[in-house]
């Protein structure tokens, strides 16, 4: 069958000739006002950035490519004997826009497997973390020593042509994806202390082979797990801060492998992909305080007392949705599937009924519906993957398969470095004086 860097080698000329009908047609127009809020306000809802893999709507939620999670579900590719989509024909879906073959996306999978192994340097460093270092900086460490490997750096040191960028970085993606069950594998074996890593198995797809190094590989349902994980955390179009900053790093040239650890540091911040791990923190110290089932008057109370104390619902809220994420309602699906009797799920279930109606009451959050992390980690803990701090490293794995897709695409259209303006205050003041 045709390989993905094949495929991408015919759409790349048609999308540069569609960039350039646009820009040449629409290029002066206004996509209206600017306020001085926005500058102060993170740049909510400023349109800034160009992406084509996945666009967010406030109410519907994500589609990659235009398809919504239950249609990537019906429509992708899946293991033999599975329901969940297979990520490999995600990441096909993102880079090229098509559904790929069972074939194609089987080449996927041992192609990966075949990139897998880490440079011994980088298995070295990995084991001299201390494990008391978050699993997430460890992951970050890791990833950004790859850059010893990158193509794409060597090739621009010997003067590779502009045109030619997208063709090494496609390989440093690949590279990358494929490399990163290892180092989340290892990191997880060394800091939780549960013995030697197994060897990629060839002949078995991604997402076998990333549970199967983290000890889980004999239980189907978690392998089918992680295929749902991975292709719903993915991509959340191009502005959240994960997918914005390995954007924004990779437009001053740095290679994949240094855009991507730069995404990871943004995505271990509590406020994004670190929410999975304080979700269960707050769950857990919600049980100990309240007892395995709680009343519902008891969880209003202990979600009072979050917000009262100045803090944040971990797991609820979000930046541009205004409506329950449909990455919460695929995982909720999941759960009635495989664990409808879980205590763990059920609270969850419970504090879904309770908290919107807490934060619509307390008046600040302008979502109060719950997002993707409201629900991962009582998933993984039911499989018996109780080690929170390492969560948002399963979201990094994910992650890097949008980023990498934006990452190709951007360089195949030559995008410039990134620079936006920014203004001090009494630049705004004196603007407006008088106005
Ligand atoms: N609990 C308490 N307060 C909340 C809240 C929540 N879950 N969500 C928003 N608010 C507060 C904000 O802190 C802000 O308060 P302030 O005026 O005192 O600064 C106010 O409501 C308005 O914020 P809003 O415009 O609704 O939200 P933002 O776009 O600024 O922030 C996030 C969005 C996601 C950061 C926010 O909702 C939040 O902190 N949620 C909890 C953490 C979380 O779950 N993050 C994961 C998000 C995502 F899915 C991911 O990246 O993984």
């Amino acid at each position: 069958p045709q390989t993905l860097k094949e495929r991408l080698a015919e759409l790349i000329p048609k999308e540069i000739d569609n960039v350039k009908a646009i820009r040449a047609e629409h290029g002066k127009k206004a996509f209206g006002q600017v306020t001085v809020d926005q500058v102060y306000g993170g740049m909510r809802g400023l349109p800034a950035l160009l992406w084509d893999g996945s666009v967010l709507d406030a109410e519907e939620g994500i589609r990659f490519r235009g398809k919504t999670i239950p249609e990537c579900q019906a429509e992708l590719p899946k293991a033999p004997g599975g329901s969940e989509p297979l990520p490999e024909g995600l990441f096909w879906l993102l880079v090229t826009g098509e559904v790929p073959t069972d074939a194609q996306v089987k080449a996927l999978s041992q192609e990966w497997a075949h990139r897998a192994a880490l440079p011994e340097f980088v298995e070295e460093i990995i084991d001299r973390c201390p494990p008391s270092l978050h699993p997430m900086s460890q992951f970050s460490i890791a990833v950004t020593a790859l850059n010893h490997e990158s193509a794409f750096a060597k090739a621009y040191q010997e003067g590779i042509s502009k045109k030619d960028y997208w063709g090494p970085v496609f390989e440093d993606c690949m590279d990358l994806i494929a490399k990163l069950p290892n180092i989340a594998g290892r990191i997880y074996r060394n800091v939780f202390g549960s013995g030697k890593l197994p060897a990629i198995d060839t002949s078995k797809d991604y997402s076998y082979n990333l549970a199967n190094l983290l000890g889980f590989g004999d239980k189907e349902a978690f392998v089918e797990l992680l295929r749902l994980y991975i292709t719903i955390h993915s991509d959340h179009e191009g502005g959240n801060v994960s997918a914005h900053t390995g954007k924004l790093v990779g437009s001053a040239l740095s290679d994949p492998f240094l855009a991507f650890g730069a995404s990871l540091n943004g995505l271990a911040g509590p406020l994004h992909g670190l929410a999975n791990q304080e979700v269960l923190l707050w769950l857990m110290k919600m049980k100990s305080k309240l007892g395995d089932a709680p009343t519902d008057e008891a969880v209003r109370g202990y979600i009072w007392d979050t917000l009262n104390g100045g803090q944040v619902v971990p797991g609820y809220g979000h930046a541009v949705l205004r409506k329950t994420d449909p990455r919460y309602t695929a995982q909720r699906e999941f759960a009635l599937k495989h664990l409808p009797n879980d205590s763990l799920f059920k609270l969850v279930g419970q504090i879904y009924n309770i908290a919107p109606e807490v934060l619509l009451e307390a008046g600040k959050a302008k979502n109060p519906w719950p997002n993707v992390d409201a629900h991962s980690g009582v998933l993984l803990t039911y499989y018996g993957l109780t080690q929170m701090q390492f969560y948002t490293v399963l979201f990094g794995v994910s992650r890097a398969f949008g980023v990498a897709a934006q990452l190709i695409w951007d360089r195949a259209l030559g995008a410039p470095l990134e620079r936006p303006k920014s203004y001090s205050s009494e630049a705004i003041k004196k603007m407006f004086a008088n106005k």
